[in-house]
């Protein structure tokens, strides 16, 4: 398969600091380049509020529509949260614009993705286990499903002046019948799945095995941290998310005078801007750190937008409710920097013991058991 050639689009409100635009659009890239995608152009429009029709406005739409026809592109994506009328329209906007003369014959269906498409379509290609594969066909459905219906009343109106309304409408009942049992369906069999991860946290606890959560920014190295403190050889990879499933591993804490291990779970990745459907499809996995007795909070330490992505994933864990549990912060990669700013990081971020480590060189790993052996006592 050829690699689709895409459009990236984001609005932003006028006043965004040329720094957080430049890192909304770099993860959009970076977004694309995981899903196989290659970005042919970066677009980013200034605007007080969206168009209510087209997210981006009539005369930028005409622009991008025009770009992408010649440009031979594939998939436009919007780096928003689109209204599916919005999508539609973008859409149509897309095929009624005609490719640039003598290349008529290369006219080709553009796609519109917003942003929870694209993270989906990166799900679907990184699921491994059942649960996260039943997780993410919940979380498409609740996210189609309103745009079928939004597609459907559009068409409705249209068919309406050719009299075949109720034809339509018979059509929208059915189509949401449909989708709201496989909502039910699904619904049940994750709950399967949730169950049965019950019993096994519950064994794991009859046995006094205490429980650490590792957490974080996607990409950070939760997986490369899991498996460098309990070799259990997690999916490792310079991708946006690209671990789905929980995944526990034991690991053996030097400081314990019986010896005893602690289970670490490692698990999806956040990202900002992370669209509720998904938190929600992915409630029962997260279940495991919302059940923990300790948070890793691991965070790559060469990021530059390290401190805002520390907010997101803070503001993430206060959705999840999360916010008291015993918390420890690991800056990860301090191999990939010159001078790790140490005493500043442990300055500002005092209340979760600051610790520094390198996956890659297993520097720091030691202190790292040291400190959560400590805190485990605590909790
Ligand atoms: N230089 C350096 N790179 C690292 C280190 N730890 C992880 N990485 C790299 O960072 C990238 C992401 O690592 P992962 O362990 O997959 O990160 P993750 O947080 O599990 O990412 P998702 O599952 O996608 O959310 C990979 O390319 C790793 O090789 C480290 O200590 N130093
Ligand atoms: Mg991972």
């Amino acid at each position: 398969m050829s690699i689709p050639r895409v459009i990236l689009v984001d609005v932003i409100p006028p006043n965004t600091p040329l720094r957080i635009a430049k890192r909304r659009i770099t993860e959009l890239e970076a977004l694309t380049n995981t899903y196989g995608g290659m970005a042919i152009v970066r677009i980013i429009q200034k605007r007080r509020t969206p168009d209510y029709q087209t997210y981006v406005g009539k005369g930028k739409l005409e622009e991008v529509a025009l770009l992408a026809r010649e440009q031979d592109v594939d998939i436009i994506i919007l780096n928003n949260a689109l209204k599916p009328k919005q999508v539609f329209e973008v859409e149509e906007y897309a095929r009624k614009t005609p490719m640039p003369e003598g290349r008529e014959r290369e006219k080709k269906l553009i796609q519109v993705w917003d942003r929870l498409d694209l993270i989906l379509h990166i799900f679907s290609k990184h699921a491994q286990t059942v649960e996260a594969k039943l997780q993410i066909r919940l979380a498409a459905i609740r996210h189609m499903g309103p745009r079928i219906f939004g597609m459907g009343s559009e068409m409705m109106q249209q068919a309406g002046g050719i009299g075949t309304r109720g034809g339509g409408e018979t059509n929208i009942e059915m189509m949401r019948r449909h989708l709201s049992n496989q909502e039910r369906q699904l619904k049940k069999q994750l709950a399967a799945c949730a169950q049965t991860r019950r019993l096994h946290r519950e064994r794991r606890t009859r046995v006094g095995l205490q429980t650490v959560s590792i957490v974080g920014y996607t990409n950070a190295g939760k997986s490369s941290l899991l498996n460098a403190l309990t070799h259990k050889g997690a999916y490792v990879a310079n991708e946006l998310f690209a671990t789905l499933d929980t995944r526990v591993g034991k690991v053996w804490l030097p400081g314990d005078p019986v010896g005893r291990e602690a289970l670490l779970s490692d698990t999806i990745g956040f990202i900002q801007d992370l669209p509720p459907e998904l938190v929600d499809a992915f409630r029962s996995t997260l279940e495991e750190t919302v059940q923990a007795d300790l948070i890793l909070h691991v965070i790559d330490v060469t990021d530059v937008f390290r401190a805002e992505k520390i907010q997101e994933v803070e503001q993430i864990l206060t959705q999840l409710e999360l916010t008291d549990h015993p918390k420890l912060y690991v800056f990860n990669k301090i191999d990939g920097v010159k001078r790790v700013p140490r005493l500043t990081l442990q300055k500002r971020y005092a209340a979760f013991h600051p610790v520094f480590v390198s996956t890659r060189t297993g520097e720091g790993l030691e202190e790292l058991k040291r400190v959560m052996f400590e805190r485990l006592q605590e909790a």
